[in-house]
């Protein structure tokens, strides 16, 4: 290894890709015995101890310090500053919302001082409520999605096998029946409602943009502002329009979930001509090598409960000139009721917590909103 001091862009810490606070970086970059690559894994003589395998990180540059004291010291800021960076949202509105999606379930009300687990709520009596196709009482073998039955609490907030139990906002912590819970706060239903996971279910979200222009293809202004539009599908269960995310499959990543979601929801690639296949593929391929991160973490999403929620990465890939992407023909795919572009401000309304992606989207490319 060439010991360099330089700049890290990456650290993977509990298997998240991390990007350290300005305040971490300089301090630890001024520790003498400390030696640290670009695109590096932090802690990597220690990674035992983050509860990760080597393997994942073997294609990554070795961090290395050669003090003991120095990694307990880094690792110990890195956690605080990785919990701080990564709070929970403060609250919840659609994960509040009744009747529960694709039931008549009723939710146990919760107002909104008392989403907190902190604040007391002697009476907070949830309903119980997980769908009988997730816990195969429907007959039906229970999908790959779901986990069998009750899940041993030594499994949660790691990644176990090809499940990753972890979540973005730090350790969960579990509840009397050794359920995980909710990190933002009660929902008033318990279970896991139709999600398949106990705790964390993970997403990832692609937001496709480009900008708005007309005719002559030049750029729309609104308030000074280059207006933005982005890929939006609406969706089978409840016809709202979203961002074309999905759940990342057992041992996917998540750049792979990215694409094949946008794939399959937005240019339904299954169907179409291998031509037509190719020439998406190459156009999904230039934009999408270049993704910014928007978001990740807790989504509001209306299926999530007390004891499973759904978490997400929301990425925008974004195509500047409009000749890749932005170029191709739309098709809803089999998840998709249908798809479009669609501009980017703030009358939005969209499924879960999307709209907020989007505001953040559109301030990071300095756009209308
Ligand atoms: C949301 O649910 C995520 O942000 C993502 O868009 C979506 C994934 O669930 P499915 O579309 O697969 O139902 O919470």
């Amino acid at each position: 290894m060439i010991p360099i001091c330089c700049i890290i862009r990456n650290c993977y810490f509990r298997n998240i890709c991390y990007r350290p606070s300005k305040d971490i970086l300089i301090k630890y970059l001024a520790l003498p015995n400390l030696q640290l690559y670009r695109n590096s894994v932090i802690s990597i003589i220690n990674a035992k101890s983050i509860g990760r395998s080597t393997n994942t990180f073997a294609k990554y540059p070795k961090a290395s310090v050669s003090s003991g004291t120095s990694i307990q010291l880094l690792q110990k800021d890195l956690t605080k500053s990785f919990e701080m960076e990564n709070k929970a949202p403060k609250t919840h509105i659609k994960a509040r919302s009744k009747p529960y999606p694709r039931s008549k379930e009723d939710r146990t009300p919760v107002k909104d001082d008392q989403v907190s687990w902190s604040v007391k709520f002697d009476q907070y009596e949830p309903h119980e409520y997980t769908s009988d196709t997730v816990s195969g009482k429907s007959g039906k073998p229970i999908p790959e999605w779901a986990d069998t039955g009750k899940v041993s609490p030594k499994r949660f907030n790691t990644v176990d096998g090809d499940v990753n139990r972890i979540s973005y906002h730090g350790t969960y912590d579990l509840d009397g029946s050794d359920r995980p819970k909710n990190p933002v706060g009660r929902t008033g239903i318990s279970g896991r409602g139709c999600l398949g996971r106990w705790g964390p279910n993970h997403a990832a979200d692609p937001i496709v943009t480009r900008w708005k222009r007309n005719e002559k293809g030049e750029k729309l202004q609104k308030d000074g502002k280059y207006i933005l539009e982005f890929v939006a599908v609406q969706r089978t269960d409840n016809k709202e329009w979203a961002i074309p995310g999905g759940m990342v499959d057992p041992g996917e990543n998540i750049s792979a979930t990215l694409r094949r979601e946008f794939g399959e929801e937005a240019l339904n690639s299954m169907q179409v001509s291998p031509k037509e296949k190719d020439r998406m593929l190459k156009a999904i391929d230039t934009v999408f090598n270049n993704g910014t991160l928007i978001y990740k973490g807790y989504v509001d999403d209306p299926r999530n409960t007390d004891n499973a929620w759904m978490e997400t990465v929301a990425m925008n890939f974004h195509d500047d000139d409009g000749s890749s992407v932005g170029m191709l023909k739309l098709h809803a795919g089999s998840d998709a009721a249908g798809v479009k572009w669609m501009e980017l401000n703030h009358e939005l309304q969209l499924y879960a917590s999307h709209v907020h992606f989007l505001e953040e989207t559109a301030k990071k490319l300095n756009a209308y909103w």
